[in-house]
C-alpha cells in the first residue's frame, strides 16, 4: 500500500482518532499545521488560539513518542501558506506522496473544502456517541423532536444510569432539582490551573505578537494543554465540583466565575478528553455513593444528551441552519459585547469574565448575553460570530445550534420548545448581579428600570402573533393582551427608547 499523509486538525488531538487508527505509523506521515486561515476565520479570543496551538504542539510530541513520524508546521514557518489546503499540498510534495487521509472536520465549511481535495479519504469521526446519519433518518420521520427523546435513546444505547430497561432512580431527568441560587459564602471549588511549560510559553509569545488586535486577555494562561493535564483537571472536578454540580448548575455569582462547573469543554472539544469515559466516570462516582443522582444525571445529560444532540442538528440542517432568522432580528451587535462597557452589571460581569477567561458557563451564555440579544432583536448571525470567537470551547458544530436554536429561537423552534426569554427577575433570582447594578431590577418603567424588564415586554409584543401559537408562551401573550392600552403604549415606548440607546 502507498504511503499516506494523515492530516490531524487542531481539534482532533487523540490517538484514537479514526485517521490514526486507519494509518500505519511505520509508513505514513502525520501532518499538523498552524495556519492563519483557521486562526482568523473568526477573530478568535487569543486564549483560544494559544490553547489550540499549545495543545497541538504537545500532541505532536505525544505522537512522536508513540512512534509516529510527525511533520509539524508552525505559524511562523516562513514558507507557511496560511491555509490547510496549501499545507497539505506542500507536505505531499515534501514527502513525495499523493494520498491524504483525514478524519472528517467538525465544521461544515471545512468539510466542503476537503471534499474537493484530490486523492483524499475522509473517515467518519467516531469520537461522538451518536451517529449523525442515523439521527437524520430518525429526525426526518418525526413530528416533534426534542432533546429529551434523543437523550433517552442515548441512555439506552450507552447503558448509562440504567437499571435494566428503566432509568436509575425511576426518573430520566432531575432538572427540577437543579435550579438553586448559590450563596457566595459557600466554599466553591476552583478549576485546576496549570503553569505554562516551555512549549506553551513559546506559543504565548507567538500569539501575543501575531494576534495583537484579537479580543481577550492572553494571560494569565492556565488551561491544560496535554492529555494528562486535562485528565487531572477532570479528576479534580469529580472530586470537588460534581457533588453540587446539579444543585447550582443555573446559579451565577460575581465573585465565582466557575461555581461547580467542570470547565472542561475546551479539552473535550479538541479531543484531550473522551465523552463516554467521562460519563462512565461520573456514573461510577454516583454508584460509589460519593455524589447525588441529580448531579450525576445532570452532568451525563449535558454530555450524552445536549452535546450529541446539537451536533446531530448541526449536520442535519447545515448549510441553511447558519442563515436562520425566524424572528427577523436585524439589530447590530452592540459594541459593549466586546468592551463590557455597560451599566448593566450582569452583562458587564459575563462579558468581562469572557474577556479574561474565554469562558462563561451555560446560564451566563444563555440567560444573560443570549437573553439580552434575543430580547433586543440582535442579528443572530452577528451574535453567532461573537460566540464562535470569544469562547475557548467554540466550534461551529456545537456553538451554532446553541446560539441559533437554543438561545435565539432563530430556527423557529426546531431545537428549543420555547424562546429562552426572561426579565430581570430571573437574573435576580439566580445571581447576585443586581445588587451592584445601576438599574433597578424591581422597576418596570422609567429611567432606572432594568433593561431586561423593558425589553421583555417589547419582545412579547413584537412577536405576540407567533408566540400565541406556542403553548408554552400563550400565558405571557395573554398577560400582555390584558394590559390596558396606555400601559402597553408606555411599555412599548420605554422599550423603544432603550433600544435607541444601543445604536
Ligand atoms: P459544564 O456546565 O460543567 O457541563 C459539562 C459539559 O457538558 C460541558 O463541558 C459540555 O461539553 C457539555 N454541555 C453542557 N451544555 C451543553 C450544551 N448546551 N451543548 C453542548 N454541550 C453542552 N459549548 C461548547 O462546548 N462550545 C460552544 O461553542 C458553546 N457555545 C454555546 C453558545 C451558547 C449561546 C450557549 C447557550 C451555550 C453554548 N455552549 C457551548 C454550551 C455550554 O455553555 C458549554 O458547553 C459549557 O458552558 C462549557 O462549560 P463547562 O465545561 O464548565 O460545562
Ligand atoms: C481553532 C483552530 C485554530 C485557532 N487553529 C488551527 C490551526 O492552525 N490548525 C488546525 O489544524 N486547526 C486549528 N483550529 C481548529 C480548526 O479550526 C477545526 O479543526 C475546524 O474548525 C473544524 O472543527
Ligand atoms: Fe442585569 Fe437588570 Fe439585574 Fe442590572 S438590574 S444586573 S441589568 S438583571
Amino acid at each position: 500500500m502507498t504511503e499516506r499523509l494523515i492530516l490531524v486538525l487542531g481539534d482532533q488531538l487523540t490517538p484514537r482518532l479514526s485517521a490514526l487508527r486507519e494509518g500505519d505509523r511505520a509508513r505514513d506521515v502525520v501532518l499538523m499545521a498552524e495556519v492563519m486561515a483557521e486562526a482568523t476565520y473568526v477573530r478568535h479570543h487569543v486564549k483560544k488560539i494559544a490553547f489550540v496551538f499549545a495543545a497541538m504542539r504537545h500532541f505532536a510530541e505525544e505522537l512522536r513518542a508513540a512512534g509516529w513520524r510527525v511533520d509539524y508546521v508552525r505559524l511562523d514557518d516562513p514558507a507557511n501558506t496560511g491555509s490547510l489546503a496549501g499545507e497539505v499540498q506542500r507536505a505531499l510534495a515534501r514527502h513525495g506522496m499523493t494520498q491524504t487521509l483525514v478524519t472528517e472536520p467538525g465544521e461544515w465549511r471545512l468539510m466542503q473544502e476537503m471534499a474537493a481535495w484530490p486523492d483524499t479519504s475522509i473517515l467518519p469521526d467516531d469520537r461522538f456517541l451518536a451517529d449523525r446519519q442515523g439521527f437524520a433518518q430518525w429526525a426526518d420521520g418525526r413530528k416533534t423532536m426534542r432533546m429529551e427523546h434523543f437523550y433517552r435513546l442515548m441512555r439506552r444505547k450507552t447503558g448509562l444510569l440504567m437499571e435494566g430497561d428503566q432509568p436509575a432512580g425511576g426518573q430520566w431527568n432531575f432538572d427540577s432539582d437543579n435550579r438553586q441560587p448559590a450563596d457566595s459564602a459557600l466554599l466553591l471549588p476552583q478549576p485546576l490551573r496549570f503553569a505554562p511549560d516551555a512549549i506553551t510559553l513559546e506559543v504565548l509569545d507567538l500569539v501575543a505578537h501575531r494576534f495583537p488586535d484579537h479580543f481577550g486577555d492572553l494571560e494569565p494562561f492556565w488551561f491544560a494543554t496535554t492529555r494528562a493535564q486535562a485528565e487531572a483537571a477532570f479528576a479534580h472536578f469529580l472530586a470537588t465540583g460534581l457533588r453540587d454540580f446539579g444543585t447550582y448548575q443555573d446559579a451565577m455569582l460575581s465573585a465565582h466565575k466557575f461555581l461547580c462547573h467542570a470547565v472542561i469543554s475546551p479539552y473535550l472539544n479538541v479531543g484531550l478528553l473522551d465523552p463516554l469515559a467521562m460519563a462512565q466516570a461520573v456514573e461510577a462516582e454516583w454508584r460509589a455513593g460519593r455524589v447525588p443522582l441529580n448531579s450525576a444525571e445532570g452532568f451525563i445529560r449535558q454530555i450524552i444528551g445536549w452535546r450529541e444532540f446539537v451536533r446531530c442538528i448541526y449536520w442535519w440542517r447545515m448549510p441553511d441552519y447558519a442563515a436562520s432568522n425566524a424572528l427577523d432580528a436585524h439589530r447590530p451587535l452592540p459594541a459593549f459585547y466586546w468592551s463590557a462597557d455597560t451599566p448593566m452589571a450582569c452583562m458587564r460581569a459575563c462579558i468581562s469574565q469572557t474577556r479574561e477567561e474565554a469562558y462563561a458557563h451555560h446560564i451566563q451564555r444563555l440567560m444573560v448575553t443570549g437573553n439580552f440579544a434575543l430580547l433586543a432583536g440582535i442579528d443572530p448571525h452577528e451574535l453567532h460570530e461573537w460566540y464562535l470567537a470569544v469562547y475557548a470551547d467554540a466550534y461551529e458544530w456545537v456553538e451554532l445550534p446553541n446560539t441559533i436554536g437554543m438561545s435565539q429561537f432563530a430556527d423557529g423552534g426546531l431545537l428549543a420548545s420555547k424562546p429562552y426569554a426572561a426579565s430581570g427577575a430571573y437574573i435576580n433570582r439566580m445571581s447576585d448581579y443586581c445588587g451592584s447594578c445601576a438599574y433597578d431590577v424591581k422597576a418596570k418603567a422609567g429611567p432606572k428600570a432594568c433593561p431586561f424588564n423593558l425589553l421583555y415586554w417589547h419582545f412579547i409584543a413584537r412577536h405576540r402573533e407567533r408566540l400565541a401559537r406556542n403553548p408554552r408562551m400563550t400565558q405571557m401573550v395573554a398577560t400582555w393582551n390584558r394590559f390596558a392600552p396606555e400601559r402597553q403604549q408606555q411599555l412599548w415606548r420605554d422599550g423603544e427608547a432603550f433600544l435607541a440607546t444601543l445604536a
